[in-house]
């Protein structure tokens, strides 16, 4: 879809929720929103949920409008979106914003919560990051406790990725790479009919959504162990923020610490999630001994590296307060 299009689209939705808001008393703010994932799936599920928290108890005060999904505006524009005002609040994860944010990769490296990260000064660290980098409040974090793993419709000996072509985005490409891959980045809108075609052997992906999207139908292997940690971000225009009142403030961050709070069923959630992968015949290929080594010591290196290479001042403060 070309940005023309991507424009008129969303011109033509924000035309409508502006006529849709008409009603609201004069000081109740409305928020215009947009998710990176497909709306009723596993990663826009959270937000969906803040969506109602805030507008439930931020009658009179704020309101959040969904606009509109990855149907509406490409998952790798919605970072752009959110920095240019085009929306005022976007649910997205970093790997899809690196153009304009490239240190946003080293989010997925974090072994805490977002919990510990706000007590321990990481979160303003980050907030900071995105306000200087992108013009965004980085309003909070979810996906915490769900790893990503390697997907594949062939079988694999070890930790070995040569002559497989597989999907990506920025959170695998450094680490499947270096195991000898050939990638290919896609938005998750892609890799079914990549799937179906062939184009691609297999694909990164959290360990949760593979069935919301139907991509068991055409997949045949999980591999073990997972990597890194989900981030899915709720990110607000920085000069909407700014134009809000402390109390119009004050719910979102309210809100967000909710929907933060909710995390923890991830763990849960994870579990059920293997066992409909297991019942829909995804097989597990477990990595062990030196192959399990091999396969997280170089998620870790090759993530670290990558984004000491753009920044290593940043990285190495980043590394310290996000284990
Ligand atoms: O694989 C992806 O599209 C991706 O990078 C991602 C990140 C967070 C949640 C789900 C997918």
């Amino acid at each position: 879809m070309n940005r023309k299009f991507v424009c008129a689209t969303l011109a033509a939705a924000l035309v409508s929720g502006g006529l849709a808001a008409g009603s609201a008393a004069a000081d109740e703010v409305t928020l215009r929103g947009t998710t990176a994932f497909a709306q009723g799936t596993t990663f826009s599920r959270p937000y969906e949920a803040f969506v109602e928290w805030i507008n439930e108890n931020g009658k009179g005060v704020l309101q959040i409008q969904t606009v509109g999904g990855p149907e509406a505006m490409p998952p790798f524009e919605v970072g752009n979106a959110v920095s240019t005002g085009v929306v005022d609040i976007a649910n997205v994860t970093a790997a899809f914003y690196t153009n304009i944010l490239p240190m946003g990769d080293a989010l997925k490296l974090a072994e805490n919560r977002i919990q510990d990260q706000r007590a321990n000064g990481c979160y303003d660290k980050i907030d900071a990051m995105h306000q200087e980098q992108m013009n965004v409040k980085y309003l909070g974090r979810t996906g915490d406790h769900i790893s990503f793993h390697l997907y594949l419709t062939k079988p694999l000996a070890g930790a070995d990725l040569s002559g497989l072509t597989i999907r990506t985005t920025p959170v695998y490409q450094a680490m499947f790479e270096k195991l000898g891959a050939t990638l290919i980045r896609t938005p998750p809108g892609d890799v079914y009919t990549a799937l179906e075609r062939g184009t691609i052997d297999g694909y990164g992906w959290p360990i949760q959504g593979v069935l919301d999207l139907g991509w068991d139908e055409q997949t045949k292997y999980r591999v073990d162990p997972g990597f890194y940690q989900v981030d899915v971000d709720v990110l607000v225009n920085l000069d909407r923020w700014q134009s809000l009142s402390d109390e119009q403030r004050a719910l979102l961050e309210k809100g967000i610490a909710w929907l933060e709070e909710r995390n923890a069923e991830n763990l849960n959630i994870n579990q059920a999630e293997a066992a409909k992968q297991a019942e829909a015949g995804i097989e597990v290929i477990e990595l062990d001994g030196g192959d399990k080594e091999k396969w997280l010591n170089t998620a870790r290196d090759a993530g670290w590296e990558k984004v000491a290479a753009i920044d290593a001042d940043t990285a190495a403060a980043l590394q310290s307060c996000m284990r």
